[in-house]
């Protein structure tokens, strides 16, 4: 777990005053929002927008201000998690099941600073099912076009029935194995009517990847 502890803590070190801040989901920017919201105690002052209702909560635990959109001008860094991370720094997303609020806060920010323990670095993305944010309505007519792409696909469940996002929409997971054009597969899954966003968070978009090893080790990519 410090190996995620310390990848997190090194990217709020980014975090300046005065700043927009977005806040991710997950075990890894956990340990930010904990780290933030400590700076915040120590007299830091920022803004934050938050990628889930979860994160909101923790945010607002940790006494970190949360702005509404309307409210806010720009978001200057967002520091997010990831599933999978490739040489090139692209990546897979979404396994908490929050990928477009991730999505549109990370393409929206300034600089975007992903962080990581090393389990997530792979050769190419694939291997983790690439998670796909799906509107309930017609969602079986939406899943077979995705399985006409070929891919072994299902509708992610919890607790006997369909997972929800925060947005009230279905996630389905497409296990593509090896992906070898991340732009294409995410422009190719998007000309697919009911598909709201995919999980593929492409390197353009991705200022720094922060590492954390088990040695204690933490790397910037
Ligand atoms: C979010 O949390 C995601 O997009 C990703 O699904 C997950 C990362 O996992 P972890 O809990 O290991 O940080 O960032």
């Amino acid at each position: 777990m410090d190996a995620k502890k310390n990848a997190a803590e090194r990217a709020v070190e980014y975090v300046q005053h005065g700043m927009t801040i977005g806040l991710g989901t997950g075990t890894t920017a956990y340990w930010a929002v904990l780290k933030l919201g400590q700076k915040i105690r120590e007299g830091l002052h920022v803004n934050a927008v938050a990628t889930s209702v979860g994160t909101e909560k923790l945010a607002k635990e940790n006494n970190i201000p949360i702005a509404p959109f309307s409210e806010i001008d720009s978001i200057d860094l967002a520091i997010d998690g990831a599933d999978e991370v490739d040489r090139q720094k692209n990546l897979i997303k979404g396994g908490g099941g929050a990928l477009t609020r991730e999505k549109i806060i990370a393409y929206n920010s300034r600089k975007f600073i992903v962080v990581v323990d090393e389990s997530k670095l792979v050769e190419q993305l694939g291997k983790f099912p690439l998670p796909v944010e799906v509107l309930p309505f017609g969602a079986e007519l939406t899943l077979k076009r995705i399985l006409s792409m070929g891919v072994e696909a299902t509708i992610r469940q919890a607790e006997n029935s369909n997972y929800i996002t925060d947005n009230g929409n279905l996630i389905v997971d497409c296990r593509f194995g090896s992906i070898t054009d991340p732009s294409s597969l995410d422009a190719a899954l998007k000309t697919i009517p009911g598909i709201v966003e995919t999980g593929i968070f492409l390197n353009t978009r991705v200022s720094t990847v922060v590492v954390g090893f088990k040695t204690g080790d933490v790397n910037e990519l």
